[in-house]
């Protein structure tokens, strides 16, 4: 047992002042006291960690590659094709290198727990182990989604020359669940990730998430794009999330990512089934996706957390300012997620996306008796939180701008980030520059 003592500390009720904080020898908060005394002090404000929902790990040595005008109409597609040209390339050790480099940078900005999405399977399981070895060596916890991909689009559409990696079939996708079952940890949680209702079909679904055992999370991508809504009507006669929602058993185990582009029907209903909406902020906004409808789904009890995606962002203070600002540039008001907890947008969407971290399948998002350890303190002696407590922490945190506000990072009990750095970065951030600079050769 090790215990901590923390000036101000985001409990799930809000800020609260001088709590003793005690973590057990399994990584789990065991006391948490509020107007205590003693402990090791914590260097700045702590928050509950960050969950990352939707990680293509890959992704991250492309970004700012895909930014110039290929096409008059560049689109999601176009953005697309590039994107299976530059995983023609990649081989198991890059990946290995580019997702090592790219967990670290995320847990130096507050995340602590990723669900890799992972469909680049080369027809073996060595690609998704380099994921989970990426994440063991880097210390974030991990939520390994081998996704199953079967087709190109709706109608059973057969793959293209350029998304053979990503064959798979539900016995295949089962085998690989097994595989990661085997290195099962507090740390390391197996999920699958039907790619989405374009990449399987109804037949292969629910055999898949029929086999599954119980508990066990579910990511899946929809209604991201117009386009796909459009196909989605006329090949299954509904919607994306409304064919999801009447089809399948749709529980708090369910991750529908981006789900974009939902009518107000679809919107409560997938609110009220207790699934959670995997919101990528930065990626949806770089691919020209739309605007989540935020507001009705929180008004509806609908629960959320934020997704890193492609990588654009690793910051999730970025995803969660961009969030509340696509909903102020709609709505052309200010300050629009709050809740009862609180009035001040920071708190309140640091600790309704912490919480959303518990569909990658652990106890995870609050500084709760019984959670997880997962603990971000900000650098306290920063001076963009001079003069600041309570919710004003929060805020700084969240819209102060490009400045990295963490100090400290914790996760499952033991220390990731240290005073803002992490063991391996050096040799990670080197091993990643050799294995772009083979990758763009
Ligand atoms: C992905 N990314 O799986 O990486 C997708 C693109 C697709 C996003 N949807 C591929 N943001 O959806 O077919
Ligand atoms: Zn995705």
């Amino acid at each position: 047992m090790k215990t901590y003592f923390a000036r101000d500390a985001l409990l799930p009720k809000g800020w609260a002042r001088n709590v003793r904080i005690a973590v057990n020898d399994q990584g789990s908060l065991a006391e948490l006291t509020e107007d205590g005394e003693g402990g090791e002090p914590l260097r700045g404000p702590v928050l509950p960690g960050m969950a990352n929902l939707h990680s293509h790990a890959f992704q991250r040595a492309m970004a700012g590659l895909t930014e110039v005008r290929g096409a008059p109409d560049d689109d999601f597609w176009s953005w697309r094709e590039l994107m299976y040209r530059f995983v023609q390339r990649l081989t198991a050790g890059q990946a290995q290198a580019v997702a090592k480099y790219l967990y670290i940078d995320m847990l130096k900005h507050g995340y602590t727990a990723v669900g890799e999405f992972h469909y680049v399977h080369n027809g073996s399981d060595e690609m998704l182990l380099r994921h989970l070895a990426a994440a063991k060596e880097s210390g974030i916890a991990i939520t390994l989604l081998p996704s199953l991909y079967r087709w190109s689009n709706f109608g059973r559409q057969p793959l293209q020359p350029r998304q053979k990696r990503f064959d798979s079939d539900p016995d295949f996708i089962l085998k690989l669940l097994e595989k990661i079952r085997a290195h099962a940890s507090p740390d390391v949680v197996a999920g699958i990730a039907p790619h989405s209702l374009r990449a399987v079909d109804v037949d292969s679904l629910k055999a898949l998430v029929s086999s599954l055992p119980k508990g066990c999370p579910i990511h899946i991508h929809a209604a991201e794009q117009t386009r796909e809504v459009e196909e989605c009507v006329v090949t299954l006669g509904k919607r994306p999330v409304e064919w999801l929602l009447e089809n399948m058993n749709v529980d708090e185990h369910w991750c529908l990512v981006h789900a974009t582009h939902m009518t107000p029907g679809e919107t409560t209903a997938l609110a009220k089934s207790g699934a959670t909406a995997g919101l990528c902020p930065t990626t949806e906004g770089n691919l020209g996706d739309g605007i989540f409808p935020l507001l009705a789904y929180r008004a509806a009890g609908g629960r959320y957390g934020i997704g890193g995606d492609s990588h654009v962002s690793r910051d999730p203070a970025e995803e969660l300012r961009l969030l509340e600002y696509a909903q102020r540039l709609t709505a052309r008001r200010r300050n629009l997620v709050v809740g009862e907890r609180s009035q001040a947008v920071g708190t309140t969407l640091w600790l309704e996306a912490a919480a959303g971290g518990k569909v990658l399948g652990r106890n995870m998002g609050a500084i709760a008796l019984g959670a997880r350890a997962d603990l971000v303190v900000l650098d306290g002696d920063h001076p963009d939180l001079a003069g600041r407590s309570r919710d004003a922490i929060a805020n700084a945190f969240v819209f102060s701008g490009a400045t990295n506000l963490v100090r400290d990072v914790m996760v499952g009990g033991t220390w990731a980030v240290r005073n803002g750095h992490h063991a391996q970065e050096v040799q990670a951030a080197n091993a990643y520059k050799h294995a772009v600079a083979e990758l763009l050769a």
